[in-house]
């Protein structure tokens, strides 16, 4: 009997909807995963998909890390390979040309932590835990986590995380900002869903472009930063979403948007 897919997409008119699929190891990355995962967002970015929604499949995990069982045998290139292979899926991910909403099931630990810090927004039920417990393996987190935690939620709380390996529920993550909203198990796609529907409603190349601003210039002087945003905010005057988004204020009517 063929495996099931590990990951599935399913794409419902302007949201796409990416699930990890192996409940039986809590949706660890291994390789058939993390090449899933990549080919998904391939799939996706030719699709019309407006807003995409990533989670786990069952009801204990997002992602309980990278394949703890794949990192036996790896000697340092191999290990060097692996975390540029991990980086680079995620950084996929970050520079997705619309929002990815992590819809934050269970468990997120370690690269499924990471995971859900390289989306753009994060939603997490009641029974989220969130941890970087890499260092009581002897490693440290490999797929950006000692890179974007900081960037999210400040030097000494993600230094909390990486060097206790301690693990924190879904309130203390809201208090501290890695989340964006905490709902019911029951809720959880459901807001997900209704965040996406009302991005997916927005200008797509204005939303593109202010992700792309917002990622950018978090790594570029103040002076940098305002000059890419200029640059986009005149790009989006060319598009006719501005004059359809502006007809619309005007004349009182929704816009009706067709990413151009
Ligand atoms: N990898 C592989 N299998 C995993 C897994 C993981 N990360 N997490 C869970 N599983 C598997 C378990 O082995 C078990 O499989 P069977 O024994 O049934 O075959 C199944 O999922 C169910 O797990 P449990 O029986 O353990 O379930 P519990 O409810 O008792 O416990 C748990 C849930 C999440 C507390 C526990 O499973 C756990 O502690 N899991 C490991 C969590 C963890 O440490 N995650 C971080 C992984 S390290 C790098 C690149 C990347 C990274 C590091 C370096 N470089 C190359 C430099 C990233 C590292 C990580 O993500």
């Amino acid at each position: 009997m063929a495996s099931p897919d590990p990951v599935q997409i399913d794409i419902d008119g302007p949201i796409a909807t990416v699930t990890i699929n192996r409940p039986e190891a809590l949706n660890a990355l291994n390789d058939a995963v993390m090449a899933g995962l990549s080919a998904a967002f391939d799939q996706i970015g030719s699709s019309p998909a407006r807003a995409v929604i990533l989670t786990g499949a069952g009801d204990k995990a997002f992602v309980a890390g990278a394949d703890i069982k794949e990192f036996q045998g790896l000697d340092r290139p191999a290990a060097l390979a692996y975390a540029q292979r991990g980086q680079a899926l995620m950084l996929k991910i970050e520079q997705f040309g619309a929002p990815v909403i992590a819809a934050v099931n269970g468990y997120a630990l370690g690269g499924g932590c990471e995971l859900a810090l390289a989306c753009h927004l994060r939603i997490a039920s009641q029974n989220a835990v969130f941890g970087q417990p890499e260092v009581g393996l002897g490693v440290i987190a490999g797929f950006g986590g000692s890179q974007r935690l900081p960037r999210l939620i400040g030097q000494g709380r993600a230094l909390d995380l990486l060097i206790t390996g301690r693990k924190i529920d879904a309130g203390e993550a809201l208090s501290w900002g890695l989340v964006n909203q905490v709902t019911t198990p029951v809720e959880l796609l459901a807001t997900c869903r209704k965040i996406a529907a009302r991005i997916a409603r927005q200008a797509p190349i204005a939303v593109c472009n202010t992700l792309e601003v917002v990622n950018r210039g978090l790594d570029m002087t103040l002076q940098e930063g305002l000059d890419l945003e200029a640059e986009r905010f005149a790009s989006t005057f060319e598009t006719a979403d501005m004059r359809e988004g502006v007809s619309a204020f005007i004349e009182k009517r929704d816009p009706a948007f067709k990413g151009q």
